[in-house]
């Protein structure tokens, strides 16, 4: 056991994230402290050595670092609202987004806490494991949370650990979306989901492979046509609409695709290469 599993860390808040957070705290060595508002979820944690703590103030004095893990930002300003904060080092992983993030930070330094805001890009099962990736934002951390997975630490603004998280959440539906319309065009045909879905994997990280290149062209502001140009990709675009209706299946997103690239094309980007369409997603 190294000098940093034997820091001690706190768990407010044991549902199903808290208590995995709990159990590999605990498997790394750390000793750790846990309370949830019912009491009974903390059983097995116990038997596995965690103290609980019979008060929100009691876990908030065990020292080290103390983890907020509950439903939602109402949540935990419920119940750090009566607590004395003052010293406290606070890592709130519970979900939500960047100005909440940003207005419990400043409430938290108000009331004397260094206040770290999070986001948790995992399910339970992975933490622990190199898989889970945790996301953090705020002061820059004197401290180790290696023991939940792969933790980064993304600068100094409250905000940004959740603006990563639901830009995330974007990509992940946005992927899944796009293979869901495939399959439902392909299940007209007889091809079920998973004859399909080895091709739609090498789709998706042969378009992860052009990221790079086209983020350059995003930060240049500058989109030539090296590759094809967007009232080129909009006629292929076009297919997608056609085909979809006329299958019979729901055409909301190949349309959606559509008449962003019409857009882009109306204000005289046509030309230019697929990134070029941002103009579009950075408007209200
Ligand atoms: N589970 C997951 O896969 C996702 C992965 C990505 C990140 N999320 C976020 O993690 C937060 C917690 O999620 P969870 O899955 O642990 O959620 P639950 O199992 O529903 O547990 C909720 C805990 O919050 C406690 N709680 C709720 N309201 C209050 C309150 N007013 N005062 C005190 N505690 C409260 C609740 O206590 P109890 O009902 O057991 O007494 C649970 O401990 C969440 O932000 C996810 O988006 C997880």
């Amino acid at each position: 056991m190294n000098s940093e599993t034997t820091a001690p860390v706190t768990v407010l808040g044991l549902g199903l994230m808290g208590t995995a957070l709990a159990r590999a705290f605990l498997a790394a060595g750390h000793p750790t402290t846990v309370w949830n508002r019912t009491a009974t979820k903390a059983e097995s944690l116990v038997a596995d050595g965690a103290r609980l703590a019979p008060t929100v103030g009691d876990a908030l004095e065990a020292g080290g670092v103390t983890i907020v893990c509950l439903t939602d930002y109402p949540a935990v300003l419920d119940l750090l609202d009566d607590a004395a904060l003052e010293g406290a080092t606070l890592v709130n992983l519970t979900s939500g987004d960047s100005a909440q993030a940003r207005e419990t930070a400043a409430w938290a330094e108000k009331r004397g806490a260094r206040y770290l805001d999070g986001a948790i890009m995992a399910i339970p099962s992975s933490i622990g494991t190199a898989e889970a990736v945790i996301l953090l934002s705020g002061p820059r951390p004197d401290f180790d949370l290696g023991a939940l997975g792969t933790v980064s630490h993304l600068g100094e603004d409250p905000g940004l650990a959740s603006l990563y998280d639901v830009a995330g959440l974007t990509m992940m539906w946005s992927v899944l979306n796009a293979w869901l319309q495939g399959t439902a065009m392909l299940k007209t045909a007889g091809v079920d989901a998973a004859t399909y879905a080895p091709f739609a994997q090498q789709i998706a990280a042969g378009v992860a492979g052009w990221l790079p290149g086209y983020a350059e062209q995003v930060d240049k502001g500058a989109f030539p046509a090296e590759v094809s140009a967007l009232e080129t990709d909009a006629r292929a675009m076009a297919h997608m609409v056609e085909e979809s209706e006329a299958l019979g299946v729901n055409a909301e997103l190949p349309k959606l695709i559509k008449a962003m690239a019409d857009r882009a094309i109306a204000a005289g980007h046509g030309g230019e290469q697929y990134p070029v369409l941002i103009r579009e997603f950075e408007r209200p």
